[in-house]
């Protein structure tokens, strides 16, 4: 992933010049991320909103070099107005971290614009998404609420094939109710889309590798981890994993696959895996992006080509 923000919780604001945002995506291609995810808008828990002018000047140079060199760029943003600009300067997935829910206007946009849509799991701002973990049973709630975005979607325009669905890892979720989402990713595939699980250096993952004193790992100690649910994830079907360190994760998805292939015809077909992929796929397709995505080679998600920027400018891809 490329965050083009001063305050991100995991990488500090590392990449806010666009320049280093472009070199640092330069080297998650390098790395063997499909994917690069291009933000400007931070969602740490508490982090209040930049004006969308802000948001669009931190994206729109980074996501048309990075799409001038090849890439597959994606843009992470809840307005459907930096959505449609982002489009038009070459990515080709819209990764909506609040499912439409923030801008009534996200749902015709990426009908509008054909773009692939990644519709997250989410209940409200980071402002106050931790006051909004309230569930019967986190699995089939955020199960529910997650078809009824696809419902909408449908309404405004969008088409079933433009989407990927992602459980919201920590968004209004606090430590344990993270788990049952990722030891239940098949209820999640039960809606016939893509999964993308976004684990990568989360609160969650703190909590679990906390010290004897019972203080959190810091974000980077906690990559180890996040390609720990990589392997995991693309083992049961995942589409797609969003890391801030890809080495680890490409790795992790090949063995995950040569695992899965190993247990052959018995896995694919059992109760609960219909909607797996192969398992040969996931070999051929490690998507990551600049958030990196790995891809663990279900059916890529169809965009329409904007044309934009995309012209293969001789970058690592
Ligand atoms: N998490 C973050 C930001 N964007 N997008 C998707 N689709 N899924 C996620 O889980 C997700 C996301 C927050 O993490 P960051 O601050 O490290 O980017």
């Amino acid at each position: 992933m490329v965050n083009v923000t001063p305050d991100s919780f995991s990488d500090g604001g590392e990449w806010f010049e666009p320049s280093a945002a472009v070199a640092h995506g330069l080297e998650l291609l390098g790395e063997g991320a499909d994917i690069l995810d291009v933000g400007g808008e931070s969602t740490r828990p508490g982090s209040v909103r930049v004006p969308q002018d802000q948001e669009l000047a931190r994206v729109l140079p980074v996501i048309e070099r990075l799409a001038a060199h090849g890439a597959v760029v994606s843009v992470d943003t809840t307005r459907a107005a930096v959505a449609e600009r982002a489009v038009a300067a070459g990515a080709r997935i819209v990764n909506d971290v609040s499912g439409g829910l923030a801008d009534p206007e996200m749902g015709r946009a990426v009908a509008e614009t054909g773009a692939a849509y990644v519709a997250m799991h989410w209940r409200g701002h980071a402002d106050v998404m931790d006051d909004l973990e309230v569930y019967d049973d986190v699995v089939a709630d955020v199960r529910d609420e997650l078809a009824a975005r696809m419902a909408a979607l449908h309404d405004d325009g969008v088409r079933p094939d433009q989407l990927i669905l992602d459980p919201g890892l920590g968004f209004a979720k606090a430590g344990v109710l993270n788990w049952p989402l990722l030891a239940h990713l098949d209820a999640l595939h039960q809606l016939g889309r893509p999964v993308l699980v976004g684990a990568s250096r989360k609160r969650f993952l703190g909590h679990l590798l906390a010290d004897q004193a019972g203080r959190p790992a810091p974000p980077r100690a906690r990559d180890d981890a996040t390609a720990a649910i990589s392997a995991l994830s693309a083992a049961a079907g995942a589409w797609c994993v969003r890391v801030h360190t890809v080495r680890a994760s490409v790795d992790a998805v090949k063995v995950a696959a040569a695992w899965t292939a190993a247990d052959g015809d018995a896995r694919v077909g059992s109760p609960g895996t219909s909607s797996r992929s192969a398992p040969e796929a996931l070999t051929s397709t490690v998507a990551l992006t600049t958030e990196s995505w790995t891809a663990g080679g279900q059916d890529m998600p169809t965009w329409q080509d904007s044309g934009a920027g995309n012209d293969d400018g001789g970058g690592p891809r």
